[in-house]
């Protein structure tokens, strides 16, 4: 086996975005487009040699190609061990747990996340460093750096290797570990979970449902709820991953997932639904006749926690992204803990977590997660609130009523404009922000601003600093708005406009308490003239 050095040039746009790398899949499918990036991110690290890896993606098109490029580079780079989920398959919150439990030195997970999947859709790929979490902007950025000037790259000229079964290969000197992706990943949630009360909860007759979305929590999901906790057999649906997630955004939100949610409204809804997306990080909560906002999810579980062994002795803090409602802080101040509000990514809760600052984090965007790894972890979430309905004997609509009226209530919501123009969303948001130091004292329909600013962060534990993160807005009342740009998509822009409103009547309709949050952000920011939509593709 011969390893060869092929010149190549630097690729324009291999920049990291909030979640890793994320393309067309027809981009990644150039020549040397996968290699560049793959190579820059070796030599960010100053070389792989000696280095184990964990390698693992969420089955999606181009998957099980691209780990072998992967596998065929990291042996030319001299790495010792790369450990691969069967398949080359291994949900995001399971790679972050290998590469924490078998002390790595990282992971790389191929995945476009809740993105579609197939030859005319999306592909990506992340690095997540040796404490299991994705890499902070100071490597993403160093990697990009290296894509920009690198001038070859260096591959073993090997066969595939057969990742279809469990067992090691030998790649010219480096040891390829074929291991269950889902093994190591279930007996860490047995460890956390009251697994006998959540049991007992089945045998009494409670029923879910989940849907895995063609993703990649099908086998966990299966393995998990239908074996290990005893719930029927046919609680999971489209378990089986498929390369396109079956022609489906696989998305966990009431669009994307949206028979799992009328089932759920429906007369025969079971007591509890879930989905989780492509690469099962995320996770959307139902109970019978009722959807749980994101935001709200988090601040439950914040004030239930305790119940599950793994968080008995109480939580030290928490941490949300600053576009998630408030729900969260509530909670905090109620038990005196420390809350944080960081920037929209995973990536910045690292340093909280490692620290022992928070042990509990979540995001708007159905992503909740702990410190048992460093990423947003779906089926945990499903598997907390299943503890916390099996110890409080209550309905999720009873658990959220309760958690209301103890801690009082954020109205949510969250309006995606999909694929817009890209000019046109800069201009919007250029234009909202030279305006932001004047905002205050405006009367925007039928709200007034009190104050507003450009989001930047500082973290607390190392000091990086991160600008320019979404323009908050706060209103007299309360009331906030939140605008930005996704940096996940692969085509056109995406605006991002988040509504809060707290509000002491506990039961309206969503919708019509965050009208005037609406109206007020439709006077200042003029949506439709910048981006020619008059309402949003997506709302959450
Ligand atoms: C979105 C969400 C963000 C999340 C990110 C990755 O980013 O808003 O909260 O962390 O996706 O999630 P953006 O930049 O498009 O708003 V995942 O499950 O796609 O890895
Ligand atoms: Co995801």
């Amino acid at each position: 086996l011969r390893v060869t050095t092929h010149p190549t040039r630097p690729i324009a746009g291999q920049k990291p975005g909030t979640s890793g790398l994320r393309k067309k899949t027809r981009v990644f499918m150039e020549p040397h487009y996968l290699e560049n990036f793959v190579q820059a991110l070796f030599n960010a690290l100053h070389g792989a040699e000696g280095k184990t890896f964990v390698l693992g993606g969420d089955g999606r098109y181009f998957n099980d190609r691209a780990a072998q490029v992967i596998l065929r580079m990291a042996a030319a780079q001299g790495a010792e061990r790369v450990i691969v989920g069967q398949g080359a398959l291994l949900s995001t919150p399971a790679a972050s747990h290998l590469i924490r439990a078998r002390r790595t030195d990282g992971g790389i997970i191929l995945s476009a996340s809740h993105n579609p999947g197939g030859a005319d859709e999306d592909f990506g790929i992340k690095f997540n460093t040796p404490n299991g979490g994705p890499a902070a902007e100071a490597i993403t950025t160093a990697i990009h750096a290296e894509t920009e000037r690198l001038s070859e790259y260096r591959i073993l000229e090997a066969h595939d290797i057969d990742l279809s079964h469990i067992g090691t290969h030998d790649l010219a000197g480096m040891v390829v570990e074929v291991v269950d992706p889902v093994a190591d990943y279930a007996a860490l949630m047995e460890e956390l979970f009251d697994f006998d009360a959540i049991r007992g909860l089945f045998r009494s007759g409670f029923r879910m449902k989940f849907d895995a979305m063609h993703a990649i929590t099908g086998p966990y999901a299966a393995h998990i709820l239908e074996h290990m906790l005893g719930a029927p057999m046919g609680t999971v649906v489209n378990a089986t991953p498929q390369p396109d997630f079956g022609g489906h955004h696989p998305d966990p939100n009431p669009t994307h997932a949206r028979l799992l949610y009328e089932h759920l409204m429906g007369d025969h809804a079971p007591e509890f639904g879930a989905a989780s997306d492509g690469d099962g990080d995320r996770n959307m909560i139902l109970g019978r006749g009722i959807y749980v906002s994101p935001s709200d999810s988090l601040a439950v579980i914040a004030a239930n926690a305790h119940l599950a062994p793994g968080w008995s002795g109480g939580l030290r803090g928490v941490a949300r992204s600053m576009p998630t409602s408030r729900a969260v802080d509530r909670v905090a101040a109620a038990r005196g803990w420390d809350a944080y509000a960081t920037p929209t990514g995973w990536k910045f809760f690292g340093s909280l977590l490692d620290s022992g600052r928070v042990s509990l984090c979540g995001e708007e965007s159905f992503g909740t997660g702990a410190d048992h790894v460093r990423e947003k972890d779906g089926l945990w979430a499903v598997l907390m609130w299943l503890n916390i309905l099996a110890h409080r004997r209550q309905s999720v609509a009873e658990v959220l009523a309760d958690h209301w009226r103890e801690y009082g209530r954020d109205y949510y919501s969250r309006h995606d404009y999909e694929g817009v123009d890209a000019a046109g969303a800069a201009a919007l948001m250029d234009a909202l922000r030279g305006r932001l130091d004047a905002l205050a004292g405006t009367v925007a329909g039928p709200l007034t601003v009190s104050g507003a600013r450009d989001f930047a962060y500082t973290d607390p534990v190392d000091g990086a600093t991160a600008t320019g993160q979404g323009l908050e807005i706060d209103f007299e009342g309360g009331a906030r708005a939140v605008l930005r740009l996704s940096g996940t998509g692969t085509e056109g822009a995406t605006l991002r406009v988040y509504l809060e409103r707290p509000e002491a009547a506990l039961d309206l309709d969503p919708a019509r308490a965050l009208e005037p949050v609406v109206q007020a952000v439709a006077a200042l920011a003029d949506i439709a003239g910048h981006t020619g939509r008059t309402a949003p593709d997506v709302v959450t």
